[in-house]
């Protein structure tokens, strides 16, 4: 079976963009591959993170995986601090890429100049252990929504470059087996909802750090907060809905998030909607919004009432992450010539 993995930061809670830019793909996946879908806490202290708050985001996280659909009796799910490999791993990778690769990701320009002089050396490397997520398991796979697009590229060309320098006969010659050291894996970007959209500003990405709470909805929102988020968010003049006009980035947007919350298709919303106002729209969408994380956050209360359950899951999880992590490291550190342990 091909494999898939994927994960999302504890940071904030889990919001709109990352469930259908992401998880939602990751439901629908998890039938078809061997699946390996973790909270990526080491991720989330390249900004400056409140340590009182990161073991709570993280089994929040978990558990609005398992609310939205994924399976632990398909799928494993864990804890990516928990498998030491990804931050070992993450350093050979880092001796290996040339510094000039990690300064042209957009995400590192945006950020450092948001965080200004204190910016961590984590946020320029971190796309190397989001490479070290990927590369562990030799994945095919990665579920992805289009701003991580980018990093993606970047470990397929450090897989490359460590199967160039370490693999194939150089590394049969030290007694291995040869070969590629790592899979090179292929962004799986669903084809709508791979970037949703600020609900305050149609050019700006939905995102957990975005100052203001009104510009997303997250997953745990209460039917009377996505109400007032929706009541109170950026408009236009124009009456009538309608997809793809670059003029109106809010109401493609909006439009995207009702076909996809509803299940209906395109052109069922175009029919549905074309002739609606934006005061006869809102509350369609705000009630498709609402049936659909009903059942969610119905399912996240039943995990989080049961805490025994949920670490369970974490440590099976983690240890079948284990077991394959583990391979592939002592395969990189062969390749690279280390002295293995006895
Ligand atoms: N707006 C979005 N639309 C579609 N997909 C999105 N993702 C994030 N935002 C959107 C996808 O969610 C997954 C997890 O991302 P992450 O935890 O690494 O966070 P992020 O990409 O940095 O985005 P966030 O969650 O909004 O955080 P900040 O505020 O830090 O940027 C990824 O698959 C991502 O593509």
């Amino acid at each position: 079976k091909k494999r898939v993995v994927s994960g999302v930061q504890p940071t904030g809670t889990i919001h709109l963009g990352n469930y259908l830019g992401a998880i939602k793909t990751w439901v629908s996946l998890q039938d078809l591959y061997e699946t390996f879908f973790f909270v990526v806490d080491l991720h989330a202290i390249t900004l400056a993170h409140n340590a009182e708050e990161l073991a709570r985001a993280t089994r929040t996280s978990a558990a609005i995986y398992i609310a939205c659909g994924i399976d632990p009796s398909k799928a494993s799910i864990f804890v990516q601090s928990h498998v030491q490999a990804h931050s070992e791993l993450t350093w050979l990778l880092s001796c290996v890429t040339p510094i000039s690769w990690l300064n042209k990701m957009i995400q590192f320009k945006e950020k450092s100049r948001k965080s200004g002089e204190d910016v961590g050396v984590g946020l320029l490397t971190y796309p190397l252990l989001m490479a070290s997520d990927i590369l562990l398991y030799q994945s095919d796979l990665v579920p992805v929504g289009e701003d991580q697009r980018q990093h993606l590229e970047l470990t397929r060309d450090v897989a490359d470059r460590v199967n160039h320098l370490y693999g194939g006969r150089k590394w049969k010659k030290l007694g291995g087996r040869g070969g590629r050291v790592f899979k090179v894996p292929e962004a799986l970007i669903p084809p709508t909802g791979a970037r949703v959209m600020s609900l305050t500003d149609g050019m700006a990405k939905m995102s957990k750090s975005a100052t203001s709470d009104l510009s997303r909805i997250n997953l745990l929102d209460t039917p009377d907060e996505i109400a007032n988020k929706i009541k109170r968010c950026k408009t236009d003049s124009v009456i009538g809905m309608e997809f793809g006009n670059e003029e109106r980035p809010e109401c493609n947007n909006l439009l995207a998030i009702y076909q996809l919350v509803s299940g209906k298709t395109q052109q069922e919303v175009v029919e549905e909607c074309a002739e609606m106002s934006w005061g006869q729209f809102k509350p369609v969408l705000t009630e498709a919004l609402v049936m659909h994380l009903h059942p969610i956050q119905e399912k996240y209360a039943e995990v989080v009432a049961d805490p025994v359950y949920l670490d369970s899951i974490l440590a099976e999880g983690a240890a079948k992450a284990n077991l394959i992590a583990d391979s592939t490291l002592q395969n990189v550190y062969n390749a690279m010539g280390f002295l293995p342990k006895k």
